[in-house]
């Protein structure tokens, strides 16, 4: 049975078939699907609108990926603006080496900076399907996950009153640092791997050097350059895990970019203002199974996928639409299948992306280690990149998601 929505600013308990706990690309992605087949939810989110718009993120979205959005109708800007990326291209020992990957699969990714997405995603929700959103919530409390009636309460920013809301479901959508992760029971399994290197993830106000996403596999560490406009590239620096970005000063950071994204036959980079220098210490962890009564965890909140392979955003949209299809089919059908199924459902391409980005990392990070033995591995599977084509059609089909499931 469904409940019957309520206004979200009333005084009294609230009433919500589905209470979505974060505005990210998972939680706005299920509400949207919601709202389209006239299903009410709540949105809740600690931080404000603006925030949400503007804070940068991922780029690459794989194409299996802006399909599920376009079937959705959530993809009109992104089909508009997204750069197309075809090829990648691999620099070590000075050269450089192409992967031609939409010639080898006919493939290939959409580039679109992530806080246009939430942008695009959080006015379809709010503006165009009318649904309910509370910016700026603080102390989200979560009841009764294992009764078919929990609760979630929090307190509200304008009043400073804790509001109530009761519902059916909650998608447990806020991230690796929500409040989701802390009310799991003993009986989650949660797997992690620490990949023991940091990177400096950089935003330069300098136009991309190159036409295509670059990485540098060097002693020195790992380098990567990812253009995400016209005027402003992504780049990445290996560090220790851990290191303050205060020891990453303007010269230093262009100084070791130039060296290990250095490559016979190409100019330097174009160097430009840093706009962001922060330190992510590279680990991954998968929570199973992604059910616990009538908490649904998507994206992030069950499974963070550091940046070393571009995934996260890619899972996160995965999971948010076998979600918001099983409850619209449980919820308006009374249909359970999508819902009984939906943690193995995600769980598959959850562990194929960890694999992958294991394999990725040592790739990136061999040299690099101080061990003789890794480095000397590391090229080996590099050049078998490009010597092997059974080698480069197994990367390409990892790289772009598109392995037969
Ligand atoms: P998000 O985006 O973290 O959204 C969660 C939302 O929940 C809110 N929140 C709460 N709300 C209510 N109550 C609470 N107690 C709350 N606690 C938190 C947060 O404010 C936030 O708005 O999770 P979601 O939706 O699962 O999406 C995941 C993606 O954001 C993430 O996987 C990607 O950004 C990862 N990632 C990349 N993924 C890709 O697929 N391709 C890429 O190219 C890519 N590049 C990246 C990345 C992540 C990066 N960083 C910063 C780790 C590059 C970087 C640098």
């Amino acid at each position: 049975m469904t409940l019957p929505a309520q206004d979200a600013n009333s005084p009294s308990p609230q009433r919500f078939p589905v209470v979505i706990v974060g505005a990210g690309p998972a939680g706005l992605t299920v509400g949207n699907i919601l709202r389209a087949a006239s299903v009410d939810c709540l949105v809740l989110e600690t931080e404000t609108r603006e925030f949400i718009e503007r804070r940068p993120r991922a780029g690459v979205i794989e194409e299996w990926a802006v399909r599920g959005l376009e079937q959705r109708g959530l993809a009109e800007n992104l089909l508009e603006r997204a750069q197309l990326h075809t090829e990648c291209e691999f620099r070590f020992e000075g050269q450089r080496y192409r992967f031609p990957y939409r010639e080898l699969t006919g493939h290939h990714h959409f580039v679109y900076p992530q806080p246009l997405l939430v942008t695009d995603l959080v006015r379809e929700y709010a503006d165009v399907r009318g649904g309910a959103i509370r910016f700026g919530v603080r102390d989200v409390q979560l009841h009764g996950l294992d009764s078919d009636r929990p609760t979630v309460s929090y307190l509200d920013p304008e009043t400073g009153q804790r509001a109530l809301v009761h519902c059916e479901f909650v998608a447990g959508c806020d991230g690796a640092r929500g409040v989701t992760r802390t009310v799991l029971p003993q009986r989650a399994r949660i797997a992690r791997h620490d990949y023991g290197v940091g990177w400096l993830a950089l935003l330069a106000e300098a136009p991309p050097s190159s036409d295509c996403v670059v990485f540098g596999v060097h002693p020195s560490g790992f380098a990567g350059h990812m253009a995400r406009s016209p005027e402003v590239t992504r780049y990445y620096l290996e560090c220790p895990p851990g290191d303050d970005p205060d020891n990453w000063p303007h010269e230093r950071v262009w100084a070791e970019l130039q060296e290990r994204l250095g490559a016979a036959d190409r100019p330097p980079l174009t160097e430009g203002r840093l706009i962001e220098k922060r330190v992510l210490d590279m680990h991954n962890h998968v929570v199973e199974p992604m059910v616990f009564g009538r908490l649904l965890l998507a994206g992030d909140a069950a499974h963070l996928t550091a940046p070393i392979a571009a995934k996260g955003m890619n899972l996160a949209l995965h999971d948010a639409f076998l979600l918001g299809d099983g409850l619209v089919e449980y919820l308006t059908r009374g249909e359970p299948g999508g819902l009984n199924g939906y943690s193995d459902a995600c769980l598959g391409r959850v562990w194929d992306y960890q694999e992958f980005s294991q394999w990725l990392s040592e790739v990136y990070h061999g040299t690099s280690s101080g061990d003789a033995y890794r480095a000397g591995t590391t090229l080996a599977r590099l050049r078998r990149l490009f010597e092997s084509p059974a080698a480069a059609a197994a990367f390409a089909e990892q790289y772009l998601g598109t392995a037969p499931r």
